[in-house]
């Protein structure tokens, strides 16, 4: 059985792989823990950088598609914390130095126009009227564990291998859009090859119905409520791809935009 002391260990031993970009051990070959001290550990990661100076800027799913689950081997969706500090521009260029073993992922961002608790109605249509912008993003993620191996336990504990995003420039209203977002086209593009294809359907469906896991999840391992103005990230809409310097990589969404970043050494 672990101890409180041994969940702040946990929290400090990732956070020491992520500064010093070294890659560590499962944790699990060395802790038992559950997926309810697993967001323990995640939030005694996050309230270290909080303490450090980082922003809250809101929150990620993962392991939201077929494809992603299947890569992962793992069976249900997760969710992470997105700080301001590491909120990329569109064109931007990325330090591959910096991390351990990135890889990419395309995916479906909200920026919230009202606060969400459990007690609302969370519905597809429901919760689209709680959507100022949407956008597409594209996440960068970066496991701390050696290989990118890991069981559910330590993936949410490792604040689901968060490590930057980037959101496109041009921000679109749902309720202004003609077309369902579901029938949408989704584009990732590396070095000017097309990598991936996909739908925002990929996304549990809906990237609306990875919100309202998100709405369920936070409320229950965290006793939180979204509130205006946060990013969300809904989730990989394909499986992800390794980065490499000297990479350009854009992501295109029908009538959600792109969005780009240069990786550099
Ligand atoms: O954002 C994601 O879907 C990643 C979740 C964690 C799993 C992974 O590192 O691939
Ligand atoms: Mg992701």
């Amino acid at each position: 059985m672990v101890t409180e002391h041994d969940l702040v260990t946990m929290s400090q031993i990732l956070l020491a792989a992520e500064t010093n970009v070294e890659a560590i051990p499962r944790l699990t070959e060395r802790y038992a823990f559950d997926i309810e001290q697993a967001y323990r550990v995640q939030a005694f990661l996050i309230d270290e950088k909080i303490k450090k100076g980082m922003r809250l800027a809101g929150y990620k799913m993962g392991l939201t598609s077929p494809q992603k689950m299947k890569q992962m081997q793992v069976s249900s969706p997760v969710f992470g914390v997105l700080t301001a500090e590491t909120l990329l521009e569109d064109g931007a260029s990325l330090k591959k130095k910096k991390l351990i073993h990135p890889r990419v992922e395309l995916e479906v961002a909200f920026v919230l126009g009202d606060s969400i608790t459990p007690e609302d109605d969370l519905t597809p249509e429901a919760l689209a009227k709680k959507i100022a912008y949407t956008t597409v993003a594209l996440e960068i993620i970066d496991s701390r564990y050696q290989d990118f191996r890991f069981t559910l336990p330590d993936v949410i504990a490792d604040n689901t291998s968060a490590a930057y995003y980037v959101l496109g420039s041009h921000f679109a209203r749902l309720d202004d859009m003609k077309a369902s977002l579901l029938h949408f086209g989704a584009q990732l593009w590396i070095n000017g090859t097309l990598q991936a294809v996909g739908t925002p359907a990929n996304v549990l469906g809906h990237p609306l119905t990875a919100l309202a896991s998100l709405v369920r999840q936070l409320h229950q391992y965290r006793g939180e409520t979204l509130k205006p103005g946060q990013i969300v990230l809904t989730g990989g809409i394909t499986e992800a791809f390794a980065v490499e310097a000297g990479d350009v990589i854009e992501g295109v969404i029908d009538h959600l935009g792109s969005v780009r970043i240069k990786v550099s050494e």
